[in-house]
């Protein structure tokens, strides 16, 4: 059988009927990578894997609430759709909404969009507004708009986004049940996914238990960490640049009752990790994903996963969630700069380690 996204693949677990339509670009099914040089490179027993989320259609996670949140809004008969973003949900609404013959308006904050982001939802017709504010501004302005007019509202506070995501656990808990999850909090909507789909793994039988959940903010975008609302949040890993999480309360709730923790890594521990998975495992990700990344290196260091010891693995799941492609900029700008060269083999041949 091919595969045909997520809806049709996990309908028995989601919200829909015989009469919802689906609108699908084939999201989900992405790899889970076992990272075996990075997984050295950090602590001699940890087993480190990376569900790349950045093989999705548009390049991130968000295409498996998104192919929910758009087939939800068609079968109630909305003609438009509307959403905040720090770029990855713009993009992916735009692509969904392009193929549901929707209109699609997407609110971002001006300056503070990844180039590959902002070309998407371009390239896919929606109405691109900036503002001059940041995500938490234009999450406000959308919810103020879509109580007010009819337009549904597609960012993670629509419950049908959270039932696409939880999907993501099951594919993990197909391989495995691992010992921890690792992945980057900004709005908190996809840990709430996560949370509640390893738990119905788990009811389901498909997990033998639950995992501890890690959750990681960018160190000046760091909320739930600090315990308040960031008025002017700031990183480089864009995609996080949120002060005030909508899903807070779930994100603790996940942290809570997995025993887990929700911590802060600095921009240069992101953009080491960032260079470190792509150099190591060959696999390029977004600054935002690799905060997923840069924290499980500050709990190895910190003896975190110390309990592990005597060849006893902690298999931890890293979710890379958007692509490293969506922010060529800052790849650019931290990556070792192109050297020009005579072509000559002789010239060539200086640089080439042999
Ligand atoms: C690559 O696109 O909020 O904690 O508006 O793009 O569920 O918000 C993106 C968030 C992690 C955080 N990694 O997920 C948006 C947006 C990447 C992201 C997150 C985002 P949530």
């Amino acid at each position: 059988m091919p595969y045909l996204g997520l809806i049709n693949k996990y309908r028995k677990y989601l919200p829909v009927s015989a009469k919802t339509p689906v609108v699908t670009l084939h999201e989900g099914n992405t790899p889970l990578i076992h990272a075996y040089n990075l997984s050295k490179n950090i602590h001699p027993n940890l087993d480190l894997y990376l569900k790349f989320e950045g093989m999705n259609p548009t390049g991130s996670f968000k295409d498996r609430g998104m192919t929910m949140a758009i087939s939800k809004a068609k079968e109630a008969g909305s003609k438009a759709v509307i959403c905040a973003s720090t770029g990855n949900t713009s993009a992916s609404a735009a692509a969904y909404a392009a193929r549901a013959g929707m209109q699609c308006i997407v609110i971002l904050p001006a300056g503070k969009i990844a180039l590959g982001k902002l070309v998407q939802a371009l390239m896919h017709g929606a109405t691109c507004l900036a503002i001059k504010g940041n995500f938490d501004d234009a999450l406000n302005i959308v919810k103020e708009i879509s109580a007010k007019y009819p337009i549904t509202l597609v960012n993670s506070i629509n419950p049908f986004r959270i039932e696409g995501q939880k999907t993501a656990s099951y594919e993990v808990c197909e391989y495995f049940t691992p010992d921890f999850q690792a992945m980057p909090v900004g709005n908190a909507g996809n840990i709430t996914a996560y949370w509640k789909g390893y738990k119905e793994c788990l009811s389901h039988g498909f997990a033998k238990r639950l995992p501890v959940m890690l959750g990681f903010q960018a160190s000046g975008s760091a909320p739930i960490v600090r315990g308040y609302p960031i008025a002017k949040p700031e990183t480089i890993a864009t995609a996080i640049r949120i002060g005030n999480p909508a899903s807070w309360k779930q994100a603790v709730e996940a942290r809570d009752e997995s025993k887990g923790l929700i911590d802060m890594v600095t921009d240069a521990e992101i953009i080491k990790a960032y260079k470190l998975v792509a150099a190591s495992d060959g696999v390029f990700c977004e600054p935002a994903s690799a905060s997923s990344i840069a924290g499980v290196i500050k709990l190895a260091k910190k003896g975190y996963f110390n309990k592990f010891k005597g060849g006893k693995r902690a298999r931890i799941v890293c979710i890379l969630t958007g692509h490293g492609l969506k922010d060529p900029d800052k790849a650019i700008e931290v990556s070792a700069k192109l050297n020009m060269v005579k072509p000559k083999l002789s010239e060539i041949m200086k640089f080439v380690k042999i």
